[in-house]
């Protein structure tokens, strides 16, 4: 797929180079940033119409330890990264994220009436999972969910999301990291909790495109080219899992290619390497279309 170099130079950064604070997540509308304490005001007015989340998945393994959970039932969706600095010493660094995923799915399928906040899902999973495993390892984590016209998150490390309307980056959840290529992680012995996660909540509308994923595509997809790919999808009519493969097909060359990463231009940029190209990484990308 071709990419206009020029457009993913003046976007770049957008999302990879600004370091991730206390502001947990940016949006844009026409071009100014997004105040969550404008959210009131800015909100749509209250649609008639229940929306739902109409979502599938594309996921690519490298080393195989990302994880995910679609549940498009309860509107809820969620991503997981096991931290690969974890790997050896007996370690299986799929442990935690695969715990975490499922623990949540489960409690999800088991809930009488949707609406679990995802700080709540999440906390849930993450007692589960460290009540049931004896392992080492850690794991980034986002969960999303759709209830009413209220897209809720909650996410610990650098699996994200962007949300696109009109086919425009609207939104885009910022990474949480410690510093360059360190995401806060959930384990079973220390590090970052979940109180430490970025929880908030946006009004979305019918058409909204959310794009959840892990740093595998985060990694190697500018902002401007996702914008660019989800617009193709859309402008061809394709379903979420058809934009899911479009998007993760996209990551997949990138992390191959010998071509500028968001990656490599904060590795520059943050570090002073000479690191070109992509980064190899499972890729996970989740697509939920808000739909009525
Ligand atoms: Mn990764």
């Amino acid at each position: 797929m071709e990419i206009d170099m020029q457009i993913l130079h003046a976007f770049r950064g957008l999302a990879f180079g600004i370091p991730a604070s206390a502001t947990d997540y940016v949006g844009w509308e026409n071009g100014h940033r997004w105040d969550p304490m404008d959210c009131d005001e800015k909100a749509p007015p209250p649609a008639r119409t229940a929306l739902r989340m109409d979502c599938d998945f594309s996921y690519l393994p490298d080393h195989d330890e990302d994880a995910h959970f679609c549940h498009a039932g309860a509107g809820v969706v969620g991503v997981a990264d096991g931290v690969g600095g974890c790997r050896g010493d007996g370690v299986d660094a799929a442990e935690f994220s695969r715990g975490l995923m499922a623990n949540a799915y489960n409690a999800v399928a088991a809930a009488s009436s949707s609406g679990i906040y995802p700080y709540t899902l999440l906390e849930m999973a993450y007692q589960k999972t460290v009540a049931s495993t004896r392992t080492r390892a850690a794991s980034t984590a986002l969960v999303l969910s759709l209830a009413g016209h209220a897209l809720r998150w909650a996410y610990v490390g650098d699996s994200t999301f962007p949300v696109f309307r009109g086919g425009r980056l609207l939104l885009r959840a910022l990474p949480q990291q410690h510093y360059f290529n360190c995401p806060f992680q959930l384990s079973a012995v220390g590090g970052d909790r979940v109180k430490d996660a970025a929880v908030s909540e946006f009004p979305v509308e019918e058409g909204d495109v959310v794009v959840a994923g892990t740093d595998g595509l985060f990694d190697n997809v500018f902002d401007a080219a996702l914008e660019g790919i989800v617009q193709t999808c859309m402008a061809m009519s394709l379903t979420p899992g058809e934009m899911a493969q479009a998007i993760g097909r996209l990551a997949y060359d990138m992390a191959r290619s010998s071509r500028e990463s968001p990656f490599s231009a904060t590795s520059r940029e943050q570090q002073g390497t000479n690191f070109t190209g992509g980064k190899m990484d499972d890729i996970t990308v989740i697509v939920a279309f808000i739909v009525s």
